[in-house]
């Protein structure tokens, strides 16, 4: 125990002369990991994942160097949207297990040094929350919680019409029709999804109080779902206006058929990210402990995600999620991955010197079938050697695919592709459970991408990111605040180049050939260089050498992390 006291702190006095004038708080440096908890790992033979399942997983985590975990919603929920439909915002959901097993979860994370963030959903709640049940029967503070209103009525055929021509993101009128209150209520979601009225000074309230609930039970932060969408646009009349056509999608009900100006991304949406912000703020100052972060969720422009994060009293969400990296494909070069890069720099870097990459959700495909199973190191590899924060969905670092799916009873949804269950080993069900049948199918190929088998091969998806992790605590990697402590380029169409130093003992280079062919390149710069990292595709061992006054030839999806030491 002592010995390990000493080398912490010979390692802290090595470390501490070079981290520079700006220290960075735990999560500007962070490796953040998404946990999507249906599909994590089961413990009762159900078929699927719970928070026993997720507690019994932190070790892993540990192991492979995260930093911070957040969590697909655990709440209460008719799952109808998996979650993303909450009925009471501050109970666990049956199928996720109890409270005692949240609290056992939150045990063993502080005990492992692990952060959890909890999943926010502000937007809406689920139809069958108390909350809306009060305000269909316009019970006492409850009337106004929810957006309602009469509708139109169509003067030619003397018709009630929607208030608005605004359409729902999953298709279809965002107003439904409820009977027993006689008006509609909006959903810019499903129609189990009732948008709640943040106009409300009560709404706002509650929502603190959800924020309040969980803070004291340990959670490190949230990550607050569909910031967009928080707020609508009403005329002062109480009319809603129209929403103009977008002119490249001519289905009526596809939420690409509309110009959203009024139903994202309005002014007050600002606003409401300082006052979350704040009350972070005011509950550290109370309560003590390490920053409480604020992730948000926001398909929005840099400039507007620039304003989510607030600038020097007003402080707003601090990582405002960047998706630019999954916007890339199967074609896309160094050059296009520098322009992606460059997209969120030249406005969140210069404007707040913050930066965060994201690889994958449970929206979107996995990067094995969006770029290529060859490129998933590539992209591992690029998001952790970006300075700032990176954000892994579970499944990336083993490299597992999309699994073709069909649908069944429990689930029908387009997305189900990348949310099916964690694939820890080559037994049956990929360990993920015991029960005959899982919630979605296990991918067919869990017995070559899974934790165990890749634990045992060198230069597997899995060691590559744990290698990453690593590097991430590096003099050269804690010191990206400095002036010239980074810097990234396409030196070829296809080889982008990251350098990371301190700029006085320490600097790696990395390198990464998105193209099929053989790269070389000539000069980098005159020194000599240790092979440190290397993807599978490699030529090379790390503890070679090589010189970069010479050339440096890179294999077809090769990447490379070389380091220099005074
Ligand atoms: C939202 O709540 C505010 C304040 O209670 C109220 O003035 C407003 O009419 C409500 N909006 C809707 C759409 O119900
Ligand atoms: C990535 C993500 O969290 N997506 C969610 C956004 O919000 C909608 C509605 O709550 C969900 O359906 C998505 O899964
Ligand atoms: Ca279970
Ligand atoms: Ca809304």
């Amino acid at each position: 125990m002592l010995t390990r006291l000493l080398l912490g702190l010979l390692a802290a006095l090595l470390v501490s002369p070079t981290i520079g004038s700006k220290d960075i708080d735990w999560w500007e440096n962070a490796a953040l990991y998404q946990i999507y908890p249906r599909s994590f790992q089961d413990t009762d033979g159900d078929g699927v994942g719970d928070l026993n399942g997720i507690t019994q997983r932190l070790a892993y985590l540990k192991e492979i160097g995260i930093t911070a975990t957040w969590l697909s919603p655990i709440f209460k929920s008719p799952m109808s949207d998996f979650g993303y439909d909450i009925s009471n915002f501050k109970e666990i959901d049956q199928i996720f297990g109890t409270m005692d097993d949240f609290d056992a979860m939150m045990v063993q994370a502080k005990k492992l040094n692990l952060k959890i963030i909890l999943d926010f959903v502000p937007n809406h709640s689920s139809d069958e929350c108390e909350w809306f049940h009060k305000s269909v029967q316009r019970l006492d503070g409850y009337d106004d919680f929810y957006v309602w209103h009469d509708g139109r009525v169509n003067a030619e055929t003397g018709e009630r019409e929607p208030p608005s021509n605004w359409v729902s993101v999953f298709g279809g009128s965002q107003w439904t029709w409820h009977e027993t209150r006689q008006q509609y209520f909006l959903h810019q979601f499903q129609v189990k999804q009732p948008d709640l009225n943040f106009s409300n000074p009560m709404v706002r309230e509650h929502m603190l109080d959800v924020l309040g609930f969980w803070l004291d039970r340990g959670v490190d932060g949230f990550r607050i779902d569909a910031v967009p969408h928080i707020y609508e646009l009403r005329n002062a009349d109480g009319s809603y206006p129209n929403e103009p056509l977008s002119g490249w999608n001519s289905d009526p009900n596809s939420y690409d058929y509309l110009d959203h100006i009024y139903t994202k991304d309005q002014p007050e949406t600002v606003q409401l990210m300082y006052e979350w912000r704040d009350y972070l703020i005011k509950y550290q100052a109370e309560h003590g402990g390490e920053t409480r972060v604020l992730l948000a969720e926001a398909y929005s422009s840099v400039e507007t995600l620039s304003d989510y994060f607030g600038s020097g009293e007003r402080q707003g969400t601090q990582m405002p999620m960047n998706f630019q990296l999954m916007y890339l494909n199967g074609y896309s070069t160094a050059k296009d991955v520098v322009g992606a890069i460059d997209y969120w720099m030249q406005t969140m870097w210069t404007n707040h010197q913050t930066a965060n990459w994201v690889v994958g959700n449970h929206d979107t495909q996995r990067v094995a079938d969006r770029m290529g199973a060859h490129k998933v190191d590539l992209l591992n590899v690029i998001v952790n050697a970006l300075p700032g924060a990176s954000v892994t969905y579970y499944g990336e670092e083993i490299g597992m695919s999309n699994v073709k799916t069909e649908c069944t009873e429990i689930s029908c949804d387009d997305r189900d592709g990348e949310r099916t269950p964690m694939q820890w080993s080559p037994a049956t069900n990929a360990d993920f459970s015991t029960a005959e049948k899982t919630w979605l199918p296990v991918g067919s190929d869990f017995q070559r991408y899974n934790v165990k088998t890749e634990r045992g091969v060198a230069r597997s998806s899995l060691q590559v990111f744990k290698g990453l992790q690593q590097l991430k605590s590096s003099a050269a990697f804690m010191a990206f605040k400095q002036t010239n402590g980074f810097s990234y380029t396409a030196v070829t169409e296809q080889v982008l180049q990251i350098v990371r130093t301190n700029n006085h003992n320490e600097e790696y280079r990395i390198l990464v050939n998105m193209g099929n062919k053989m790269e070389i390149i000539d000069a980098l710069v005159d020194r000599v260089f240790e092979y440190i990292l290397v993807t599978a595709y490699s030529v090379h061992t790390p503890g070679e050498t090589i010189d970069l006054k010479g050339r440096i030839i890179l294999m077809p999806y090769e990447a490379i992390v070389l380091r220099w030491l005074a």
